[in-house]
């Protein structure tokens, strides 16, 4: 029964969610213990569930420590903080929440677009600086009617493309193959380099990992050139950060409009000084309605794999 099932989670989930699990299972808070080494001896051998997300993951070595370990219940699409080849290895269920995402990371990906062209937020900052009644703003970029690249046509990336089609722009993407199911009007780059050269926005939409470690390069980014404009909804570690920094600086590319970082929730204090980035603490999916959801989808997960050894959204 579910009531008998022990779970570690391994970081704060959202409140509504935690307070669920804890009515009904046996929860261990790891980041809240002072000696998590001695809360896995003491506990380890009794926990049935790893409950985290794509923040807090879970690694191999606290798989390891968990022999009567059946499932890694995941918090968010991403699962790329998870040692999938570990859970594999053991058997171990891992599950996501795919789908239920989608529309608001890809709203958050236009609305990155166009606060960094259009100069959205460093406009919203000289209206209160008081600075409106003595100077002029200046001007900003179109966005409609512009090269749209997508860099990862998956779920999130097909939503960004419809939203993108909306503003009358043209959809390029790259992805593994081509998608047979996209639109025939989207044109398939075999590669990022020749992508990032044909669009105004290159927008990342790919899973994080070591497949697609630092996949924008100085290269990318130079075949992106002056006038296009970098979006990050995906992983901070798809972008080289440290090649990003002076191509900002040295207006090698127009702008940058970024989610996420590579060593978040830490960012490169260059960032802070520079007018051509507009930088949001990796809320994409963050919306009442939409972790909401997500919480649902992972609940569910949770509930049916220990009432009837059986889940709604695999990884593996
Ligand atoms: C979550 C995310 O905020 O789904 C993902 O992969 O990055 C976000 O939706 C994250 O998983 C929570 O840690």
């Amino acid at each position: 029964p579910a009531s008998a099932a022990d779970l570690l989670m391994v970081g704060p989930l959202l409140p509504e969610l935690v307070a669920d699990l804890e009515s009904r299972y046996r929860v261990h808070r790891l980041w809240e213990a002072e000696d998590p080494a001695a809360l896995l001896r003491e506990h380890g051998g009794a926990i049935r569930g790893i409950a985290t997300s794509g923040r807090f993951g879970a690694t191999r070595e606290l798989i390891g420590a968990l022999p009567a370990l059946e499932g890694i219940f995941s918090f968010g699409v991403g699962y790329d903080t998870i040692d999938v080849a570990a859970a594999k290895a053991r058997n171990v269920v891992v599950t996501n929440t795919p789908g239920v995402l989608d529309a608001c990371v890809a709203d958050t990906a236009l609305a990155l677009m166009l606060a960094v062209s259009r100069r959205i937020a460093e406009a919203d900052r000289f209206v209160r600086a008081g600075r409106w009644p003595a100077e002029g703003f200046g001007l900003g970029t179109r966005m409609s009617g512009k090269r749209c690249g997508i860099v990862g046509l998956g779920n999130i990336g097909l939503q960004i493309a419809r939203r993108a089609q909306a503003f009358d722009m043209e959809i390029l993407y790259t992805n593994r193959k081509p998608r047979e199911d996209a639109p025939t009007s989207y044109r398939y780059c075999p590669d990022v380099v020749t992508l990032a050269a044909q669009s105004d926005y290159l927008v990342l939409a790919v899973p994080g990992g070591a497949a697609t470690r630092h996949m924008v390069n100085a290269q990318v980014l130079d075949a992106l050139g002056p006038d296009g404009w970098l979006i990050n909804i995906a992983r901070g570690t798809v972008v080289d950060e440290a090649a990003l920094v002076p191509a900002l600086q040295q207006k090698r590319i127009a702008g940058a409009g970024l989610d996420v970082f590579e060593h978040e929730p830490a960012t490169p204090a260059e960032f802070n000084g520079m007018d051509n980035v507009v930088l949001l603490p990796h809320i994409a999916s963050g919306t009442h309605e939409t972790r909401r959801a997500m919480a649902d989808l992972m609940r569910s997960n949770l509930d049916s794999w220990f009432r009837e050894g059986q889940v709604h959204t695999r990884v593996v």
